[in-house]
């Protein structure tokens, strides 16, 4: 089974909380404050395992979670942070945001990680909020929320050499011929349902992975076949082989499949065509191969190297490697990881947003929504006379009375925060 696309939803781990203690010491009646941090919430991290080529661990786990970080404890002791949850995922993985869209990580080499969300820091404990003025304080932070997200997972393999053409033509035999691999070969279209990778060894030692890929037909790039999804596994590969049918087995005229494929190729992505494209005359073991072979020399255009092989007597095939090893030699392996970068996005976001925004609900309760401003109200132990002051220093800060008092709120008006809520005073 082969799964190269996948939604699911990840979840790192909360900061644990810190804590509010004091030394207890004999003749000291009341010690210092002793509460420590909160330890920080686990990671989820991806790696690349290049023994892997399919997302298929992602088809029935959904949904991952990665431990919350220890609470602080007394003594001033630091609570453990978690370990992070690490996923293995194929070379070619890429991971978007789904509600922004934006690229998160285009992973490649092997072992290569990233981290897809970030684990909450540990809160700190009261330890951290002596002061001068206040040498005792009763107040403690919880631990920041783990960032939680639902992501895109896309794998576009990642291949020096791309198989493409019609059905039949002979792509898989060619696979099976060349490498180790033993893809299905049949004699009716779409045999071969996802790609297949083989590692092929030239006889001077060269070595090279190659992709063999479904069949295009007509309308590939809109998805007809198995068209588009497929499509992308070609993106990402260095030269292109296209394998022509040269016999017609099927009635159809060799020049005009290969024009037909390179229009798909060309409205998938243009830049495909300005990728090094070698052309396989397969099947020049039948009979009507010769003459055709002339006639679609005489008929290209472009100036891609054109080698006669066939599958069945092997044929052609050293030569056809070499060609492909020597390209591959010219061209250097730069796999172009996908440009966009989040932090530039974040960056955009953050200074738009102004950390919360005000509704009302039918009842006439003003109501606080946004990211920064929950996330403080998670971080605040409400039950705690200095944490709640520190918390509505915090708001106004930010602003929050003021837009507040902006949109008509009174003193004694109910304001609603996630679960909380509280009388507007100014
Ligand atoms: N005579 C002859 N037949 C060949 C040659 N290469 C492949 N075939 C036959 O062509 C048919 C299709 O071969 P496949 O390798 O399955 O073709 P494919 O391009 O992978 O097809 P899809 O997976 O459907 O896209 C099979 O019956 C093969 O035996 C060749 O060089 N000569
Ligand atoms: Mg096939």
């Amino acid at each position: 089974m082969f799964v190269d696309q996948v939604k699911v939803y990840v979840k790192a781990g909360d900061g644990g909380n810190g804590i509010v203690a004091f030394r207890r010491e004999i003749y000291v009646p009341m010690g210092g404050p002793a509460g420590g941090d909160g330890g920080d919430g686990g990671d989820i991290i991806f790696e690349v395992d290049e023994g892997l080529n399919t997302l298929m661990d992602f088809r029935y786990q959904k949904h991952f979670k990665a431990r919350r970080g220890e609470n602080g404890m007394g003594k001033g002791m630091h609570g453990k942070n978690a370990e992070p949850l690490v996923l293995s995922v194929p070379p070619g993985t890429t991971v978007r945001d789904v509600r922004t869209g934006v690229v998160i990580a285009d992973l490649i080499e092997h072992k290569q990680r990233a981290v897809i969300a970030k684990g909450g820091r540990g809160g700190r404990g009261n330890i951290r909020f002596a002061t001068a003025k206040n040498p005792a304080p009763e107040i403690a932070e919880n631990g920041e929320p783990g960032v939680e997200r639902d992501i895109q997972i896309e794998l576009k393999l990642i291949a020096d050499v791309g198989l493409v053409g019609f059905p039949s033509v002979g792509k898989s035999t060619l696979l099976s011929v060349v490498s180790a691999a033993k893809p299905k070969i049949a004699d009716y279209h779409f045999t071969t349902l996802s790609p297949n990778l083989g590692v092929v060894d030239t006889a001077d030692q060269r070595s090279f992975v190659l992709a063999d890929l479904p069949g295009l037909i007509e309308g590939a790039h809109e998805g007809v076949g198995l068209g588009h999804q497929f499509l992308r596994h070609v993106e990402r590969t260095r030269v292109i082989l296209h394998v022509i049918d040269m016999a017609g087995t099927e009635g159809r005229d060799p020049y005009q499949d290969y024009k037909t494929i390179n229009q798909e190729l060309e409205q998938y992505d243009p830049t495909l065509l300005e990728r090094p494209q070698i052309i396989a005359a397969n099947k020049m073991d039948l009979p009507e191969a010769e003459d055709q072979l002339a006639l679609f020399k005489e008929q290209l255009e472009e100036d891609y190297p054109v080698f006669p092989i066939s599958t069945v007597t092997k044929e052609g095939i050293r030569e056809l490697l070499f060609a492909v090893a020597n390209k591959l030699d010219e061209i250097p392996k730069n796999y172009q990881p996908i440009e966009e970068k989040e932090d530039r996005v974040i960056y955009r976001f953050e200074k738009e947003d102004k950390g919360f925004q005000i509704t009302r609900d039918p009842d006439g309760a003003y109501v606080l929504l946004g990211e920064k401003i929950e996330k403080l109200f998670k971080m605040t132990d409400m039950t705690r006379e200095e944490s709640i002051q520190r918390f509505s220093r915090q708001l106004r800060g930010m602003g929050v009375d003021e837009a507040l008092r902006q949109r008509g709120a009174e003193d004694g008006d109910t304001v609603r925060l996630l679960d909380y809520e509280f009388e507007f005073m100014e």
